[in-house]
């Protein structure tokens, strides 16, 4: 059935759509699979707001002001914008805020399945005002976590961390040590996303000696330090018992803890449950698993900018971005995009132009493969180093350890911001001249000539 005389509407100017503030815009990249460009298009409105693939009688004029209507669309580029009700989005009974999870049914829900539809994946939306103000936005930011390790509030700088390696297998002492080392030459150190409370290292075993780790590298270097712990679990009761447990042990350090929450494998609901019920903890979303929708090679689902900006509205202090071609996972330069929505006031994706309205900033939390020799070159990218960055391989795989792994991430971070040639740079920092000897394939390909340099004949 051709429902475009009812979903779609051409003549609707996206400019009048923003001024208005009542709708939220979606752009999506979509082909049918049968049937015309718009008459897909307006199936798939139909199906993502108010109806179905037929007439149904109990329709009345009311509903057909809440239809999510396409204003664009465009078959030569297969882009579809819609512009959606705000009143068709489910509101808390508890405070009549927005949820995540209905923006999700409803824009990226049954539509991803449709018969008609060859493939839609999301590459922005547009929010407005209104929405801002309904969703809960961050409660904490890199800002903190500045101030407690005695740095300047606003461009408090590069935050050198790393992830507890190896991924699994460590029983709680070997667990403890290994942070421990690191923090001897880092920042902050973050769980694996798959560590937490595994038989082998009971969180009540590990957790009071990663406090006790904690407190000794502080003591040692008279700096502070910081740790994001794990709290993902399916159950939101499960998730609270962890955090408290934590909170309770790290006691009068519990402003160094943030919690660690897998936000695309947890969904929207882990993320709030930690957003609301441990609102003073900087909430760090780790998205193993996005990569089956996010990938430029998936048709479907929705681009990584589009969950960075997700995540920011649902209040997570800081997110993984990716390593925009510089570290193991997938990506590329021009992924700055999926930092700069998440930290700045306002920024204009590859569709819209969003306005934060003073919601607070997501940290961009750089990670996977990273080390310090990638370093100058991912923060020239970006711009600056106002960030988090985890770097596992790069700090457990250093040549003499975990500590000077992390020295040699400050050192690369200095080297930028110095703006040093890095090979000249090694010649006078000892623990990134070893980051060289210790990632020779990615010395060589980046810095041709350094063994040369550094007098290195290996
Ligand atoms: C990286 C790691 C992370 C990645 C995931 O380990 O464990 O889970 O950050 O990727 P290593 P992303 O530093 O040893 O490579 O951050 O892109 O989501
Ligand atoms: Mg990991």
């Amino acid at each position: 059935m051709d429902q475009s005389a009812r979903y779609t509407d051409l003549s609707l100017r996206e400019d009048d759509l923003i001024a208005g503030g009542k709708h939220i815009l979606c752009a999506y990249a979509m082909r049918p699979k049968s049937g015309s460009f718009l008459e897909a298009a307006a199936h798939f409105a139909a199906e993502s707001s108010t109806g179905t693939n037929v007439d149904v009688s109990t329709t009345d004029d009311f509903t057909r002001g809440v239809d999510a209507i396409v204003y664009h669309a465009d078959e030569a580029t297969e882009e579809v914008r819609i512009a959606y009700p705000l009143d068709l989005f489910d509101r808390n009974m508890i405070d009549g805020r927005m949820m995540m999870v209905s923006f999700l049914t409803l824009t990226i829900g049954n539509n991803q399945g449709m018969g008609d539809i060859e493939y839609a994946k999301m590459f922005d939306f547009y929010v407005p005002r209104a929405a801002i103000s309904l969703f809960d936005g961050p409660a904490m930011g890199i800002a903190d976590l500045w101030r407690v390790l005695g740095r300047p509030v606003t461009d408090g700088g590069y935050i050198a961390g790393t992830i507890i390696k190896p991924k699994l297998g460590l029983r709680p002492e070997p667990f403890a040590r290994a942070a421990y080392e690191f923090w001897l030459g880092g920042d902050f150190i973050k769980n694996d996303e798959p560590q937490g409370n595994q038989v082998f290292a009971p969180m009540k075993q590990t957790i009071p000696l990663v406090y006790d780790a904690m407190k000794r590298a502080m003591d040692d270097t008279g700096e502070a330090k910081l740790f994001s712990a794990n709290i993902t679990a399916d159950d939101h009761a499960e998730m609270i018992a962890r955090g408290e447990f934590i909170l309770e042990t790290f006691g009068p350090d519990a402003d160094k803890v943030a919690f660690l929450v897998d936000g695309y494998v947890g969904g929207p609901g882990a993320v709030t449950t930690a957003r609301r019920y441990f609102a003073r903890q900087y909430l760090h979303f780790h998205r193993a698993g996005h990569g089956a929708v996010t990938s430029p090679s998936s048709k479907r689902g929705y681009t990584a900018y589009v969950l960075a900006k997700m995540a920011r509205l649902q209040g997570a202090s800081g997110i993984h971005v990716g390593t925009m071609g510089y570290g193991k996972m997938e990506g590329a330069r021009d992924d700055r995009a999926i930092a700069y929505i998440c930290e700045r006031d306002q920024y204009q994706g590859p569709a819209f132009h969003q306005e934060w309205h003073g919601m607070r900033p997501t940290t961009p939390i750089v990670s996977g493969g990273m080390n310090a020799l990638r370093l100058p070159g991912f923060f020239a990218n970006l711009g600056h180093a106002n960030i988090i960055n985890t770097a596992g391989g790069g700090a457990y795989g250093h040549l003499d350890g975990a500590a000077a792994g992390g020295r040699s991430l400050r050192q690369a971070h200095e080297c930028w911001a110095a703006g040093a040639d890095p090979v000249e740079w090694a010649t006078g920092h000892r623990e990134f001249a070893r980051a060289f000897e210790s990632f020779p394939a990615d010395a060589d390909a980046l810095y041709p000539g350094w063994r040369q340099a550094l007098g290195v004949d290996r």
